[in-house]
């Protein structure tokens, strides 16, 4: 048996860890030290293994993470595909901005995946609606799980990575992992029943693996996102690129763009710098975020 190997867990069941080694998966228990030392491994963990069967071992050792999401509950994530389908359900781009601060936040860097592409002929429309994404730097591509278009440059953004696919119920997130490997046969369901039941296929957190070094997350979809009970309602412009960029001009340092003296954003609102309806996000989650805080102290 190899001493040390490493791999990458991919699931957590009950108390063992499913750790893939090269294609191959091992089932592991963690070593009693660990637990002593106060770490509790996770999903997309890199941990060094020694076997003690032919698929068993015992995780020895977690290598440091770059960063871990909270839910979906994930170790260094490379990469957030947030799935958005032209129609069926028709865009929501409040729930779109509100994972991209989330992402931002997090420093993960974001690909904006249009999916069902398929259902419109004409995308002029479409394409000048979400034009805003584009220009503030975030790559996007059009897929189709029918079709097959964009799947390919899906998985070229996909290699290398620990991804995590995120998006409404019913956007088509497991059929794109599916059209990436028709090996993994996640279960699709049917979405009307589903949105109008609100009820989800996906459930357990887990790896896939889809070629070497390529591993995705598919999360339960959902309709909203709740921001950490804890995020400081100051830290809210940081998730927003632009606000970033136009507040270097603003008068004070820590500027909320609110109405404060020497703001720099009504004048970049005016010349269609900032886009408005982010803007009225921006404005509406930061009034929640000093609720949640009063909600804190009280
Ligand atoms: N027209 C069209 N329909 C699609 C496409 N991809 C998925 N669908 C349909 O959309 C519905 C939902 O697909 P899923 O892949 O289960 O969606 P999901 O985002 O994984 O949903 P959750 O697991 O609830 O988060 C199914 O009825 C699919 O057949 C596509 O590319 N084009
Ligand atoms: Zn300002």
């Amino acid at each position: 048996m190899p001493e040390g190997a490493q791999g990458r867990i991919v699931r957590v069941v009950a108390g063992f860890y499913d750790v893939d080694l090269e294609g191959r998966t091992v089932r592991c228990r963690a070593r009693g030290v660990l637990k002593k030392r106060g770490i509790h491994p996770v999903v997309g963990d890199a941990v060094r293994v020694r076997l003690s069967g032919p698929s068993e071992g015992v995780v020895e050792d977690v290598l440091s993470r770059t960063n871990v999401l909270v839910r979906p509950l994930v170790a260094n994530v490379d990469l957030a595909v947030l799935v958005f389908s032209i129609r069926e359900p028709d865009l929501n781009r409040h729930l779109l901005d509100r994972l991209l601060v989330s992402v931002e936040l997090q420093n993960i860097p974001a690909l904006l995946c249009w999916s069902k592409a398929d259902l419109l002929q004409d995308r002029s429309d479409f394409e000048r609606e979400v034009s805003v994404y584009g220009r503030l730097g975030y790559p996007t591509l059009f897929a189709s799980s029918l079709t097959g278009e964009g799947i390919d440059a899906l998985r070229t953004w996909l290699r290398g990575k620990v991804s995590v696919f995120a998006g409404q119920s019913g956007v088509g997130k497991s059929s794109l992992i599916n059209a990436l490997r028709p090996g993994l046969n996640r279960a699709v369901g049917d979405v009307s029943r589903r949105l109008g039941r609100g009820r989800h296929t996906t459930r357990q957190v887990e790896l896939l693996r889809l070629e070497e070094n390529a591993y995705v997350v598919d999360t339960p979809g959902f309709g909203v996102l709740a921001f950490d009970k804890d995020l400081e309602p100051e830290r809210l412009p940081k998730g927003f690129p632009e606000l970033v960029e136009v507040g270097r001009d603003c008068r004070y340092r820590g500027c909320l763009h609110e109405e404060e003296e020497g703001c720099a954003v009504p004048a970049a609102l005016a010349e269609g710098r900032i886009d408005p309806l982010r803007y009225d996000h921006y404005r509406e989650w930061l009034k929640e975020l000093r609720e949640a805080r009063e909600e804190r102290y009280r």
